[in-house]
């Protein structure tokens, strides 16, 4: 890791084969230079110096300046604010803002809890549903599947970081089999997906696996 910034320098730490892919594709969308910085999971990730930055040990992880963020929803929604000309984020005095802190945080919360247990065969019982966070997978799947098929995008008119962040839970969810090819999830993963942004991130991630230790 290198330690000389500038102070208002972008940092991302990533590893290609990470949620990362999330915010590279943030990074992408605000359109700021960046640097890329590839950790390997269990090594570089594990460094006193990487862990001043992120006690998880885990990435993605930004530095902007002498700030610091980490958790992927809170970087796409801190790089949103902190770059307002890319247009990410209804202002915060809008009132499309509380849709787009409910995308966030569902994405966040419910659809990642959802998924993760999920994949690890977690079934909440149903009769302990109303105690659970997200219900059930099913629901969270349903309120996802309403949201995209009424409208283009989850907030508003415009694509947002919410589509960022909660698109690329679905995205990825679609690519490797955790939800259902429902047609409006994969109408809504086509639609944004072909944003030049998002192809973009994803050449620079897949150019970078094989310097990237597993
Ligand atoms: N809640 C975190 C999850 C980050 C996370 O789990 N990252 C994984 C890769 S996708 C990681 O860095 N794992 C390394 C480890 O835990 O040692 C976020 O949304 O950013």
């Amino acid at each position: 890791m290198t330690d000389a910034h500038s102070a208002d320098e972008l940092v991302f730490y990533t590893n290609p084969r990470s949620r990362g892919r999330i915010v590279r594709w943030m990074l992408e969308e605000i359109g700021q230079p960046y640097r890329t910085e590839v950790l390997d999971f269990g090594t570089s990730m594990k460094t006193p110096a990487y862990l001043a930055i992120n006690p998880m040990g885990k990435v993605p992880a930004l530095r902007h300046g002498d700030v610091v963020a980490t958790e992927a929803g809170a970087i796409c929604a801190y790089l949103a604010d902190a770059f307002p000309q890319a247009g990410l984020a209804p202002p915060p005095a809008d009132r499309l803002r509380a849709p787009y802190y409910r995308w966030m945080f569902f994405a966040a919360g419910p659809i990642e809890a959802a998924i993760s247990n999920k994949n690890f065969g977690f079934v909440v019982p149903p009769e302990r549903e109303s105690t659970i966070g997200y219900g059930s997978f099913d629901r969270v799947m349903k309120t996802i599947e309403e949201a995209v098929s009424s409208k283009n995008y989850l907030v508003g008119d415009n694509f947002t970081a919410a589509d960022v962040y909660c698109g690329y839970a679905l995205g990825f969810g679609l690519m490797f089999g955790t939800i259902e090819k429902r047609p409006a999830f994969e109408s809504y993963w086509k639609r944004i997906s072909a944003r030049p942004a998002f192809a973009r991130a994803r050449q620079i991630d897949d150019a970078l696996i094989p310097k990237a230790a597993s």
